[in-house]
């Protein structure tokens, strides 16, 4: 009789699907011990260090492409470190340990432990600086909305396309000063702007799904390692998203030449950013629209982690209770 068979490349990445998600709630759980504590960096390290343990028992040759900075000036998981058993095929991984860290210092909403996986090669290899952004969920005529576009065209052009008045679209975008002028070209079309302090990784996983969210569409300057994970998210439930690297300065144009990016100008697609199938994964640290935070009782640790995988389109929502916690470190 002959069984089904897999490729070994899929098959690899269909076991990592699920075992992503332990990569992320143990990160989570490291971070969470630390929620409200005021103190960003032990958080973040905390993660940091929690998600390479995880990391480095994967069957895979890994390769940190986006990751807590570049080599010399992060303790771990810097950009170019080697991750993984060694032994198994070549894997592209971008992590974000703590994606807002002020959120879980200060013990406020939508705090994540997140990371995505992929073949080696195709994550855009990005360095730490600010990118910008557009995202919209799924459904549309591709091309609806244009980085390159003004604000208030990209909204009339995406209100038109849903069939609605401008006043009906809602826009999800960082508070930030340097938004002033955005802000102020998306009200002007009658469109709505709710803001976030932190966490861009979940706000364009929200514009994926306005129905649910409230949001159309995501717009403005966030971190470029989470756009290149929040593209991996989108490249699984689907949407549009681009981007482009913030280089303004020759320095940051020349660490960018050092990872093979050699147009500084660069419009990414989604396809760009994130080459090929991936696997995606977050576990909330503290309680947000997307996850629940950790939860610590007597006798357990409960987890809530979302797994993406772009392959299939398969989203699964693990709910996880962690018994024996002490042992925790040493399974
Ligand atoms: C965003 C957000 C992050 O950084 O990317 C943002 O997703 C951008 O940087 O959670 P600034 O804070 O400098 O504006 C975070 O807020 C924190 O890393």
């Amino acid at each position: 009789m002959s069984s089904p068979t897999i490729e070994p490349q899929r098959q690899l990445e269909r076991i990592l699907s699920l075992e992503i998600a332990r990569v992320t709630e143990r990160a989570a759980v490291a971070a969470a011990r630390l929620r409200g504590r005021g103190n960003e960096k032990d958080a973040d390290q905390a993660a940091v260090d929690a998600m390479r343990r995880e990391l480095n028992k994967l069957p895979i040759d890994g390769t940190v492409v986006i990751g807590e900075g570049e080599r010399d000036e992060a303790p771990m998981l810097f950009i170019g470190e080697n991750v993984g058993s060694r032994l198994g095929a070549k894997v592209d991984i971008a992590v974000d340990p703590l994606e807002g860290t002020t959120l879980c210092a200060k013990n406020m909403p939508g705090a994540i432990a997140t990371m995505a996986m992929a073949q080696g090669g195709t994550l855009l290899n990005a360095p730490d600086v600010y990118m910008e952004k557009i995202a919209i969920g799924p459904g549309y005529q591709q091309g609806v909305v244009d980085l390159d576009a003004p604000p208030d065209e990209n909204i009339r052009a995406l209100a038109k396309a849903k069939g609605v008045k401008p006043d009906k679209i809602t826009a999800l975008i960082l508070d930030r000063p340097r938004h002033a002028d955005l802000i102020a070209a998306v009200r002007k079309t009658g469109a709505s702007v709710a803001f976030i302090t932190d966490g861009d990784v979940a706000g364009v996983i929200h514009a994926a799904d306005a129905e649910m969210t409230g949001i159309d569409v995501y717009l403005g300057i966030g971190g470029a390692p989470e756009g290149v994970l929040a593209a991996a998210a989108l490249r699984c439930i689907g949407g549009q998203m681009q981007g482009r690297l913030v280089l303004d300065t020759d320095e940051k144009r020349e660490r960018a030449r050092k990872m093979g990016i050699s147009d500084p100008h660069k419009k990414y697609a989604m396809a760009d950013l994130v080459r090929g199938d991936c696997v995606f994964a977050a576990t909330g640290v503290t309680s947000g629209s997307l996850l629940q935070g950790v939860r610590f009782k007597d006798d357990a640790v409960e987890t809530e982690t979302v797994v993406m995988r772009s392959a299939t389109g398969t989203v699964r929502w693990i709910r996880a209770e962690h018994r024996h916690i002490d042992k925790f470190q040493l399974d």
